[in-house]
């Protein structure tokens, strides 16, 4: 049938122009949309509006009203910065003698780059494997840290394998089974009540084993009585390097939601060589200024932050986003 076979070319010519027509106009409306804003940007904005809440009173006051510097120290003493660093950012400002919202936001960005400046951030990885601690009070997000860590080295093309040191606390070993299997990364850990340092020490034996390239060690936070925590995590580190390897980084796991309270018990982990901090929670707290408070008291870097409880929700801190996130982005 000549004339069907015509009238089924003439369809097909119709349909071949309607695909470039909408393919262009698709190509045409992505050319047009603003550029998608950095992922981390945005999550860590969403982690901080609760923090930015707390310094809208500063930049939305009326124009011609005097500076509220001692509202703006509350704020950001309530943002859990820190006195020291509350003081320092109202000094800056005052001294600059600003009164427009505008200039007090240049002054208030610049000096939070300033103080969150000079910080080695990275994630060390050196040796083979390379080993990572972490270490922190009961409840901070260690367990589930390591899982995001893990999640995060695997996805850049490693090969980690996680050490569940946590011997003491009930159901640690599941809690970080369940991970491992969910993650697909392979998982040594100890009977409960086993000595945690050979189980880090196994656990390095079978990332040898298996050509793993990253050992991530999961560690008990609660303070039992037969054992000093602190002890128990140094011995962690010293038998860790027994065959002459070295931890790379021991990372302190803090709970942004208890603010400066957590400083008090960082202080104690100093004995056990921490590398930088992991600050958890970020999503759920107002008081995401305690990095400043962590930098200035503590003088370790904020390494990662954790912004929810999922495998992904681990982001590399960076001091201008997080300032973005702060004040808001902008010139200066
Ligand atoms: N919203 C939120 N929850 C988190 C984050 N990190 C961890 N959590 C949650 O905090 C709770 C405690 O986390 P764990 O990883 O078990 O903490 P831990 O330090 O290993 O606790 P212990 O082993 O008991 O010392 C869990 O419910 C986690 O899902 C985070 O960044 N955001
Ligand atoms: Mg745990």
């Amino acid at each position: 049938m000549p004339e069907s076979i015509a009238s089924l070319a003439v369809w097909l010519v119709l349909l071949a122009v309607l695909g470039v027509v909408v393919a262009r106009a698709r190509k045409r409306r992505r050319r047009a949309r603003p550029p998608a804003r950095h992922p981390q940007e945005t999550a860590m904005g969403a982690a901080l509006s609760r923090v930015r809440g707390h310094l809208e009173s500063v930049w939305t006051r009326p124009p011609g009203s005097a500076a509220p510097w001692e509202q703006m120290e509350e704020d950001l003493i309530a943002a859990d910065m820190g006195v020291k660093a509350a003081r320092r950012i109202v000094a800056a400002a005052r001294e600059a003698g600003l009164s427009g919202a505008d200039e007090i936001r240049a002054v208030v960005r610049a000096e939070l780059n300033r103080s969150l400046a000079g910080y080695d951030r990275d994630l060390h990885l050196d040796g083979d494997p390379s080993i990572i601690v972490l270490v922190g009070v009961n409840g901070a997000g260690k367990t589930t840290t390591v899982a995001k860590l893990a999640h995060r080295l695997a996805a850049a093309g490693k090969s980690p394998l996680v050490g569940g040191a946590d011997t003491f606390r009930p159901a640690a070993d599941s809690q970080l089974k369940v991970w491992a299997e969910r993650l697909g990364v392979p998982m040594v850990s100890g009977a409960r009540g086993a000595d945690p340092a050979s189980v880090a020490y196994d656990a390095l034996g079978a990332a040898r084993a298996r050509g793993a390239d990253v050992l991530i060690v999961d560690t008990a936070g609660r303070l039992h009585t037969s054992h000093n925590l602190m002890e128990e995590l140094a011995k962690i580190v010293r038998v860790l390097g027994r065959d002459g390897d070295r931890v790379s980084e021991v990372l302190l796991v803090m709970d942004a939601t208890t603010g400066q309270s957590g400083l008090a018990q960082a202080r104690r982990f100093a004995r056990v060589g921490v590398t930088g901090v992991v600050l958890t929670k970020l999503d759920g707290t107002a008081k995401g200024g305690v990095v400043l408070a962590i930098e200035d008291e503590l003088s370790l870097p904020v390494k990662f932050v954790g912004v929810g409880e999922g495998s992904g929700d681990l982001l590399p801190f960076d001091g201008p986003s997080f300032v973005d996130a702060l004040v808001g982005a902008g010139a200066a």
